[in-house]
């Protein structure tokens, strides 16, 4: 290894002395100005994950929702999945090391996990369109270049984007073209096909107000307007050029407040959506004709999509297995409704796209969506091959039809992470061909009132759960109180867990009614203190 180099580029980039960061669910994320060696570093360490396994990897400079003010870091693997958990170990100790450490963890790294140092290193940069990303997205480079490795900087992209193309590279651009251009391309053309095979007739719109978050996702989808087909007529709001990034605007803001953005006039039974920051997440919502607001989130997005997905596997004849992943976050009513109604089977994880992901890959198909709208679908090698085949040699007119519409999916949907232009896209389509407006998507089932509240307490770790974080195991009496709190409230189910992205707990409720249930998550939230 080159030290003289790392350590020549490492005095450019000097951490602020007492500072300490972990990588997380969301990777690195804070203050903007606090960031500087953590991406440089975060270069360094991209360079040998690759050179492990002679692969491209990616690095992703954004916070997602948080202000303008905070950024953040993301390595992507190599079929663009998330970092795996031994490297965000070594990714925060790399950050954290002292000046004089960075040599010997570089060098620990490279023995333990059997990096070749003469090994080929690509890596795959992208970024947001936060001031601070540019500059950060340099720091990156010098990293990347300080231990010898190639890189390819895409600039200004979705999160998902990024992810994509970094499986298309590694998969000898079996999964689609490693550029901008080829991912428009893709969804676009699958789009196309897709809403073909609606019965609707040919000039029948879709239309669609999307809250852009003042962030990526506008650019992104003016670049990707020319090769939509027309029938899709999306209007823009909060692109970024006036107003600032997510504020009081985006799917978190839309979710966490339930109303709608700022920047964007919804009239009666209009069909809207928020993406985030970076475009990874998206919610559905409308006005009612008596001006009241529907939130449709991710546990609807779900229903939705694994529903559709269900009715063209039965017409296949495939008995392909199917289960929908959801979180703890996930409304009683939805969980309900696909185990009761649609017979599709239920899997609850910790909180994090890392854990749905993971518990998704077990299935044929695995849909999975937190309730705040980060989701997609996931498709088993061999359940691919089955559909695909199936769309070019079934001799049945309507089974090939189905399945063409399957194959169609499995091209629509962007299977390495959530990605709301292509979730967008998918329910789009799904609309279109069930002729469904989103009134009637939302009445599907009823939500639950439910609650959120964050809890400022001394020290959140104290606080542990077990059960895919549905049940405190400590501190010792809590779970027993909540308990009983639950206990008082009809339809009712409460929890509490510790964030992993603010220093605060997160209470949850829910009950028969919004009063109930909000009293319900004020009572444990003083269980907590
Ligand atoms: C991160 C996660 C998101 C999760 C959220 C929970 C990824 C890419 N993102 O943003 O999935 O919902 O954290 O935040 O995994 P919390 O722990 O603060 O509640
Ligand atoms: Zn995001």
């Amino acid at each position: 290894m080159d030290f003289e180099a790392v350590a020549k580029y490492s005095a450019l980039h000097l951490k602020p002395a007492g500072l300490s960061l972990q990588y997380g669910t969301a990777g690195f994320r804070t203050k903007a100005g606090h960031l500087d060696h953590v991406m440089y570093r975060m270069g360094l360490l991209a360079v040998l994950r690759s050179r492990q396994t002679k692969s491209t990897i990616g690095v992703m400079v954004t916070a997602s929702h948080n202000p303008e003010e905070d950024n953040g870091v993301k390595l992507v693997d190599p079929l663009g999945e998330m970092l795996t958990s031994a490297w965000e170990e070594y990714a925060t100790r790399l950050a954290n090391a002292e000046e004089q450490e960075i040599q010997s963890i570089l060098t620990e790294i490279c023995q333990k996990e059997a990096v070749k140092l003469h090994e080929h290193a690509s890596v795959f940069i992208g970024r947001d369109t936060r001031h601070s990303s540019e500059k950060l997205s340099q720091s990156v480079i010098d990293g990347v270049s300080a231990l010898g490795g190639q890189y390819h900087d895409y600039g200004l992209v979705t999160t998902p984007q990024l992810h994509y193309m970094v499986c298309c590279q590694n998969t000898q651009e079996d999964y689609g073209k490693a550029t901008v251009e080829g991912y428009y391309q893709k969804l676009s053309k699958a789009f196309g096909e897709l809403t073909k095979q609606a019965s609707s007739s040919e000039d029948d719109q879709m239309c669609l107000k999307i809250d852009c978050a003042n962030g990526i996702g506008a650019l992104k989808l003016k670049e990707m307007e020319r090769y939509l087909p027309k029938k899709l007529l999306i209007h823009l709001y909060n692109d970024g050029t006036k107003e600032k990034l997510n504020h009081l605007c985006g799917a978190d803001f839309v979710k966490v407040h339930q109303k709608p953005p700022l920047g964007l006039e919804i009239k009666p039974n209009e069909r809207c959506c928020s993406f985030d920051g970076d475009a990874d997440r998206i919610v559905y919502y409308y006005n009612d004709t008596a001006g009241h607001f529907h939130l449709v989130d991710g546990d609807k997005i779900a229903t939705l999509i694994s529903t559709f997905i269900k009715e063209l596997l039965i017409q296949v004849g495939q008995t392909l297995k199917m289960a929908v992943v959801q979180t703890a976050y996930a409304n009683g009513s939805s969980t309900c409704y696909l185990e009761e109604t649609m017979k599709v089977p239920v899997h609850c994880t910790k909180t994090g796209v890392k854990h749905l992901h993971h518990k998704a890959q077990e299935f044929d198909i695995g849909v999975y969506f937190e309730a705040n709208g980060h989701g997609t679908v996931l498709f088993s090698k061999a359940a691919e091959e089955k559909i695909r085949h199936m769309a070019k040699e079934e001799k049945e007119n309507q089974k090939r039809e189905a399945a063409k519409m399957l194959e169609n999916t499995i091209d629509l949907i962007n299977q390495t992470v959530g990605d709301a232009i292509s979730d967008m896209l998918v329910i789009e389509a799904i609309l279109a061909l069930k002729g469904l407006t989103v009134q009637q998507w939302d009445a599907i089932y009823t939500d639950l009132p439910n609650r959120q509240l964050k809890v400022k307490v001394a020290d959140r770790r104290v606080i542990d759960t077990t059960d895919a974080e549905r049940r405190a195991v400590a501190p010792p009496g809590l779970q027993e109180k909540i308990d009983e709190l639950v206990k008082k409230y009809r339809l009712s189910r409460a929890f509490v867990r510790p964030s992993g992205t603010e220093d605060v707990v997160r209470v949850y409720s829910e009950a028969d009614t919004q009063e109930n249930a909000d009293s319900l998550a004020h009572e444990v939230s003083l269980a907590v203190y």
